[in-house]
């Protein structure tokens, strides 16, 4: 087992965030910070993976890492750094793709999803993207990786990756004085009522970034009150009032989705909101959701306005946090290298 526990989780500066990645990711950063060290990244590596403009890219970069801080992520407690400043990422990533195979990467539905019918076109990037997302966490040798729901594959293939190393490099790794298991296999932290917060237009669909078709489909986390309040006032919903019970959510994926999203921003179960909203209609049950989410959003919204209006508190803390994380890259690496037989 490896000597300690750590957290690792990203974000790619792709767009504008929205209630799954606070949901599925930022919120849930927090308590962990009690647990173990924790490490969050912005990883801007990864959203080059398809076309940024500049401009936007240092934005949302930004927005991230205000994100973190305005959710309660300690940056004296916890490393907040993007990714491109610890070069270490790069490095383990490259000799993971001489670890990983192509037809693991073929398998990924993720990039069967970006690259539709345009595989031949789309970027060499995009194709080896969970082989720099498994370095991001490795190089830390991360135990513990809090993420939504799609990111499941990627973390498993990071299992893979991480044991074929292990296993490939066994006799180097024993010569040099390590324990077998060099790089631990990371465990997903997947959990609560909105590991997967969908559309309000459209319950099948997982609320993205990328998602341009309505702008009634996602809650951007800088989204003003009267705007948060109209979109869930306009979520589509199925005639039926609220089951009675949580089994009853099933077949109903927007009411399933609403419930989902009350319930993650109040830290209660699903079955705990249907006890006080079962056989209500969303008439009652919208105006408690919009308030609920105005009165948790709103606050994280201002203090993302004012870290963001003065970008000179955040640079200082990624800088900081950027010397942190290449402190532990930069041992990780200088082990690797010897174990793979590298001279230096
Ligand atoms: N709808 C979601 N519900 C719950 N969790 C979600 N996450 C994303 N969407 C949802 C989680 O947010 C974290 C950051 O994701 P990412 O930026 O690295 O990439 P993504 O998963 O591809 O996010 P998007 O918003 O869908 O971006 P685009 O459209 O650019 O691909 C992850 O933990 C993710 O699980």
């Amino acid at each position: 087992m490896p000597a300690t526990n750590r957290v690792f989780s990203g974000i790619k500066p792709s767009g504008d965030l929205h209630l799954g990645n606070y949901l599925g990711a930022i919120r849930r950063f927090v308590p962990l910070q009690d647990q173990m060290p924790c490490i969050y990244c912005v990883v801007d590596m990864h959203a080059i993976t398809v076309w940024q403009d500049p401009a936007d890219l240092k934005r949302w970069t930004y927005e991230i890492a205000a994100a973190y801080i305005a959710a309660g992520v300690d940056p004296e407690k916890s490393i907040i750094f993007n990714q491109s400043q610890v070069a270490e990422h790069a490095e383990l990533a490259w000799i993971f793709n001489c670890v990983a195979r192509m037809g693991w990467m073929a398998r990924m539905t993720q990039f069967k999803d970006k690259a539709g019918k345009n595989s031949e076109n789309v970027s060499l990037g995009l194709f080896a993207y969970p082989s720099l997302m498994a370095a991001d966490i490795l190089l830390y040798k991360a135990t513990h990786v809090p993420v939504g729901d799609d990111q499941k594959q990627h973390l498993e293939l990071t299992r893979d990756i991480a044991q074929k190393f292990n296993n490939d490099y066994a006799t180097s790794i024993a010569a040099n004085g390590f324990e077998d298991d060099f790089f631990p296999l990371t465990e997903p932290v997947i959990a609560g009522p909105a590991t997967r917060v969908m559309s309000l237009r459209d319950g099948t669909k997982k609320m993205s970034k990328s998602e341009t078709a309505s702008d009634m489909a996602t809650i951007y986390l800088m989204d003003d009150a009267d705007t948060i309040a109209r979109k869930i006032k306009k979520a589509k919903t199925d005639p039926e009032p609220l089951p009675e019970t949580a089994e009853g959510l099933e077949g109903r994926p927007e009411a399933a989705n609403l419930v989902g999203i009350y319930a993650a921003l109040i830290d209660k179960s699903t079955a705990e909101v249907i006890a006080e909203f079962g056989g209500q209609g969303f008439g009652a049950f919208k105006p408690a959701l919009a308030e609920l989410a105005v009165s948790v959003l709103g606050p994280q919204a201002d203090e993302m306005r004012r870290l963001v209006a003065d970008p000179g508190e955040i640079e200082a803390i990624m800088r900081n946090g950027a010397e942190r994380a290449r402190e532990i890259a930069a041992r990780t690496m200088q082990e690797v290298r010897s174990i793979v037989g590298f001279i230096g």
